[in-house]
Order: C-alpha cells, then structure tokens, then sequence
C-alpha cells in the first residue's frame, strides 16, 4: 500500500492542531503507521528541504523548521500521496482552498502548518529520513474492508 509523510510543522504544533490534522486523515480512511513529536536538527532540515538549497527563503525556512518540536507522521492508503496533498491546499495559504488544512488554518507562506511528500520518490525519501524502519507498523484495520 503507498504510503506519504506528514508532517505536523512547527506553528501547527504550537497552535495546538496536531489533533485536527490527525483526526482529517483518519476520518478519511487513512491509516497512520508511524508518528513521533520530535525536535529537527539543522542537519535533517537541510537535507529534507535540499531542493530548495539555492532558493532565497531557504535560510528561513530551516529556522522555521528547528525553531520548535514537529509532529512527524507516515500515512498508508491507496493514493494517499496526492490526495493528502489536495487535503493539505495549496503550498500558499492565502491560495488554498477552504476546506483544505492550508484554507482554513493558514494564512502566510512561511507558517503553512504542515508538510506533505509531492511524489512516491519524495515520500520514500522523506520517510527514511525521519523514520527508522522498526518505527513503522504493519496492522490491519477490520474498517478497511468498508473503505476499500
Ligand atoms: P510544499 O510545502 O507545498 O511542498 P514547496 O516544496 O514548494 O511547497 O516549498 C517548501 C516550503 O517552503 C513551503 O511549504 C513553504 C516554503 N516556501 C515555499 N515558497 C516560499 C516562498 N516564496 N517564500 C517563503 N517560503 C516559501
Ligand atoms: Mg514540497
């Protein structure tokens, strides 16, 4: 089954949303394999954010990222890729639509809440970043069989 990381950022921690985000994705029949609050090193900031290393807002966007503890997730679902990427809304808040997390919880580029992988080659690597493998759970969930 695909799976994607998510991740909680700092300001969605901070304003208390962990709990709201979670709670979208599994009530949209998601399942979460693996979650952690943890602190991000400047190191890890840099290498899960390294496409945009020539970027300008690069420098600030690892301080945003280590300024506070993130809450840092793996979800599994079949196409849960993009489609937490349409649940999250655009990367620009004040572009998102309301309804998406972005829409109706953002409202600046720089504090856009939360994090999604944008490919299978992005989530596999963001993954292996965050997580160890023995961090991450199998499980059946019996509400599956009334998803899929
Ligand atoms: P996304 O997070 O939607 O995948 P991205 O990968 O293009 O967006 O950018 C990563 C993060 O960088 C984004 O969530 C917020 C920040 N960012 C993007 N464009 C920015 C800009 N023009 N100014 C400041 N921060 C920006
Ligand atoms: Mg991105």
């Amino acid at each position: 089954m695909e799976k994607t990381y998510l991740m909680v950022k700092p300001d969605g921690v901070q304003r208390g949303l962990v709990g709201e985000i979670v709670a979208r994705f599994e009530k949209k029949g998601f399942q979460l394999v693996g979650a952690k609050l943890m602190s991000v090193s400047k190191e890890t900031a840099e290498q899960h954010y390294a496409e945009h290393k020539e970027r300008p807002f690069f420098g600030e966007l690892v301080d945003f990222i280590t300024s506070s503890p993130v809450f840092a997730m793996v979800w599994e679902g079949e196409n849960v890729i993009a489609t937490a990427r349409q649940m999250m809304g655009s990367t620009n808040p004040k572009d998102a639509a309301p309804g998406t997390i972005r829409g109706d919880f953002g409202v600046t580029v720089g504090k856009n809440i939360i994090h999604g992988s944008d490919s299978p080659e992005s989530a596999e690597r963001e993954i292996s970043i965050f997580f160890k493998e023995e961090e991450l759970t199998t499980y059946n969930k019996q509400i599956n069989e009334w998803i899929y």
